[in-house]
């Protein structure tokens, strides 16, 4: 594959999801991996027992099924981890960190693999060699000299094993903050709070199985063809047995539409492909929950009519007496929210929404499934409680076949807080810790990401420690993030792949190159397992099959023992010993996390073990004991209120999203097969008649503002406008390009997720071309 950009082109695609279209492309990245043979051998054990864990996303696979699970994006993320080149000395040498910050995103992460510690000189713009111990001290220097723990930022992405996030919490508490910015903050971050203040668990409630016995399966604001492949193929069977799959989508992903099963010998040759849903609704963006209000006020209407008839009743009664509280309250919400604003803001029918609730109803067992297009926007925590009021109403949760599915991201982000990544955390994780290691917990909350930038703004936080991801691109309002890092005293970037996180420096800045999944991890006591959690809830082993490009890589525990022993000393615990074997680690968590007694012996089972989850045995630890309906009443206007005081109107609503060829920030190609895009990222989708109602042609350059009441320019410029089939008033474009749009203050109620799902923008003709992001 050339860096060079080819010819953009935009012609839309005709395949089916996976299939053929998939196979290429996989193996033009195991080609262009430059070690096909050994990454085939490491994709085969991926997902298996004996394996590693997929570095993609974190859809479980069934526990019972042996099968080799071919996924062509979790093939991306082997062969783009597992790749020989390397960024070493020499190729600091050569680049200064100016020339560096040139170059794109694409053009960074390509470059290879991390493979020495490096410590950033100003004099001479370079990153130069340093020594591990050295770098250790630097950190250690730099955290004693703060005047309270809490000037520290403390940040994971959601890839950090389960060994390495208790590691680095341990660390961090035993140091003194609960400052835990969190990639999960930008993501699910709206399900957790939902979920713990709704039925009282912040995480789903369905395993695998489910999906075998649900007669309907809800899929809200999600694009599994690209972001969970694997999701694919239950959502196929379910369809082939005659269950409904019923989309939200304002996009008609093809993944969600079409599915050709790349195990399927037969299904390839006669290039046959399977329907993947039986009803498609395109919701206004932020518009779902008034879409949900709508269906339940729909199986309101119809249990009365039930009622008035002697019919069978339409709410599971017996359910709801026994295990809910709230129903009153909820049901009179239902009769005061008027079917218009159902309607207007919805961007649906009301006879759309009528064939959705008839859809509902009739299902016996019902999964709600949900994603980013959920959980980015204001209102996402609403929004999701509104699902899970649907949901309460037919006693879809809790029984075999039905319940609620937020689909995590990152492959374990799951775990990571699990472990006890959470800047607010629960007092019975704090008190476990207390109790086993003898030392004073913080009590106080610490800083989610968007605290975390404002703390750096203000210069309230000098230290930034990243354990993985790409913070300076992930985050919203891009230039005041990049401030944000470069007015630290020091940042620290635990890595395996160059990033604009790295050019972003402070005043020290180090790299600190670590081992990836696919990695063999060797300690003194041999070659080590991590453990991860997937979207199910079920714990497995991961253990790495390639060997590392270079022995000055470390291991994530490893490098947080290092700095943790440098900062504290042997305390609270010996981090050595730790290190030396992980299953002392897990010795620790086993004693203090709930759920993971005999932690070492059951992670031997072959498929992992489910954690257990209250909500799905209707045990509720809520507040009140039950699951609680939530009456809320929908936002009056969808557009915020310093967008209206902007004083301006937004020509679209945009929503930032992910393209096919891209893991997050990291992009691997500059395609979208399944969107008909070659060769650009730049790009606007929106829909031919807005385009022309806003006097631009398709294919022109434009710039996009987006609007926000505080005096900032936010812009981006130089993006081709494709007319695309989007609902009107609608706009879509690729994040992380677009993430200087998205304004820090932009954020959810009580989840603080940026609301990268809803940008009001202006659109102008180009200025200039875009420099590089
Ligand atoms: N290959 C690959 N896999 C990945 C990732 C990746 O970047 N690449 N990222 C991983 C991570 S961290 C995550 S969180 C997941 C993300 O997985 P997704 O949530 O599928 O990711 P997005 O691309 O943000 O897609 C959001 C979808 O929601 C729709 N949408 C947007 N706004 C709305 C709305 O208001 N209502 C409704 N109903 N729909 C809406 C969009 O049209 C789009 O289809 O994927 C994970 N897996
Ligand atoms: N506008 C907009 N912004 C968004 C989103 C959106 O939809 N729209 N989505 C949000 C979401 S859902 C998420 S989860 C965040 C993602 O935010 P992050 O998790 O911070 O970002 P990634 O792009 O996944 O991080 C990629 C980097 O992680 C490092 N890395 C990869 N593997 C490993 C590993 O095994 N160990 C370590 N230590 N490092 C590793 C590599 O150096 C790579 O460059 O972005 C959020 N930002
Ligand atoms: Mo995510």
């Amino acid at each position: 594959m050339s860096l060079q950009t080819v010819n953009p082109r935009y012609q839309p695609y005709k395949g089916a999801a996976a299939g053929w279209g998939a196979l290429a492309s996989v193996t033009r990245f195991w080609l262009d991996s430059k070690q096909p043979f050994k990454n085939l051998r490491a994709l085969l054990k991926t997902n298996q027992n004996g394996g590693f864990d997929c570095p993609g996303c974190a859809w479980g696979d069934s526990p019972e099924d042996g099968r080799v699970k071919f996924c062509e994006n979790g093939a991306k993320a082997v062969n783009w981890e597992a790749t020989k080149r390397r960024v070493d000395a020499a190729f600091f040498a050569r680049h200064s960190v100016s020339a560096l910050r040139e170059q794109s995103d694409y053009w960074l992460e390509y470059q290879g693999r991390l493979t020495e510690p490096m410590r950033y000189d100003r004099t001479s713009d370079r990153y130069l060699p340093i020594a591990w111990d050295d770098a250790f001290e630097l950190v250690a220097r730099h955290l004693r000299s703060l005047d309270s723990p809490d000037q520290a930022e403390f940040y994971t992405s959601g890839r950090a094993s389960n060994e390495a996030a208790y590691l680095y919490q341990l660390f961090v508490r035993a140091f003194g903050t609960n400052n835990f910015p969190d990639c999960s903050n930008m993501c699910h971050e709206a399900s957790g709070v939902a979920l713990g203040q709704s039925v009282g668990v912040g995480k789903g409630s369905v395993t695998f199985a489910d999906f075998e016995h649900a007669d309907a399966i809800f899929v809200f604001g999600q694009n599994p063809g690209t972001n969970h492949p694997r999701m694919l193929e239950p959502l196929r069977e379910a369809v082939k047995r005659g269950a409904q799959v019923v989309a939200f989508n304002p996009l008609k992903e093809r993944g969600l539409e079409r599915f050709q099963h790349p195990q399927h010998a037969l299904e390839m040759l006669t290039n046959g492909s399977e329907p993947l849903n039986t009803a498609f609704f395109r919701p206004a963006l932020g518009g779902d929950m008034a879409a949900v209000r709508g269906m339940a006020k729909f199986l309101l209407q119809w249990e009365r009519e039930a009622q008035a008839k002697g019919e069978p009743a339409v709410f599971d009664h017996a359910f709801i007496a026994e295990h809910c509280d709230g129903i009153e309250a909820y049901l009179a919400e239902l009769d005061a929210t008027p079917w218009e604003h159902i309607e207007a803001q919805s961007g649906l029918r009301l006879d759309e929404i009528e064939t959705a609730a008839q859809m509902y109803r009739r299902a016996e067992r019902v999964i709600a499934c949900w994603a980013m297009g959920i959980t980015q926007h204001h209102h996402s925590v609403p929004t999701i409680q509104e699902i899970v009021n649907l949901q309460l109403l037919r006693g879809n949760v809790g029984r075999p076949g039905a319940g609620l599915c937020p689909v995590r991201g990152h492959s374990n982000v799951q775990g990571d807080r699990t472990m006890g990544i959470n800047d607010r955390p629960p007092a019975a994780l704090l008190d476990a810790l207390e109790r086993r290691f003898a030392f004073r917990v913080p009590r106080h909350d610490g800083h989610n990401t968007v605290e975390a930038i404002n703390a750096m703004l203000e210069g309230r936080a000098k230290v930034f420690i990243g354990l993985g991801g790409n913070f300076a691109q992930a985050t919203p309002d891009s230039p005041r993030t990049h401030r944000a890092l470069q007015n630290c005293r020091l940042t620290v970037q635990i890595s395996t792949k160059l990033n604009r996180s790295h050019l972003t420096t402070g005043g020290d800045a180090l790299i600190l190159p670590c081992l990836g999944r696919t990695d063999i991890d060797r300690q003194a006591s041999g070659p080590q397992a991590v453990t991860v959690e997937d979207s199910f809830s079920m714990i497995h082993a991961s253990r790495g099959q390639l060997e590392p490009l270079s022995r000055q890589m470390r291991s994530e525990p490893a490098i947080i023992a290092g700095i943790a022993k440098a900062t504290l000393g042997q305390r609270p615990v010996d981090w050595d010993a730790l290190i030396a074997d992980y299953a002392r680690i897990r010795e620790l968590i086993a004693e203090t996390i709930p759920g993971f007694a005999d932690f070492n012996r059951r992670v031997q089972h072959p498929g992992g073990f489910h954690l257990g989850n209250a909500a799905a045995e209707r045990r509720w630890n809520t507040a009140s004991g039950k699951a609680n309906f939530n009456a809320c009443a929908l936002p009056r206007e969808l557009i915020p209120e310093q967008v209206r005081r902007s004083g301006q109107r937004p020509d679209l609503i945009l929503q930032t999203l992910r393209s096919h060829d891209q893991y997050n920030t990291t992009i691997y190609g500059l395609d979208d097969r399944y969107r008909g895009v070659r060769g650009q990222r730049e790009v606007v989708f929106a829909n031919a008649a807005d385009i022309r109602r806003l006097g631009f042609e398709p294919g022109q350059k434009i710039d996009l503002v987006s609007l926000w009441n505080d005096g900032v320019e936010r812009r981006v410029s130089g993006f081709t406008l494709l007319a695309f089939d989007i609902p009107p008033g609608q706009a879509a474009a690729y994040y992380p390009e677009t993430n200087p749009l998205v304004p820090l203050e932009s954020h959810g109620v009580g989840s603080y997720t940026p609301t990268s799902k809803f940008v009001a923008v202006r659109l102008e003709a180009a200025r200039a071309s875009n420099r590089i992001l």
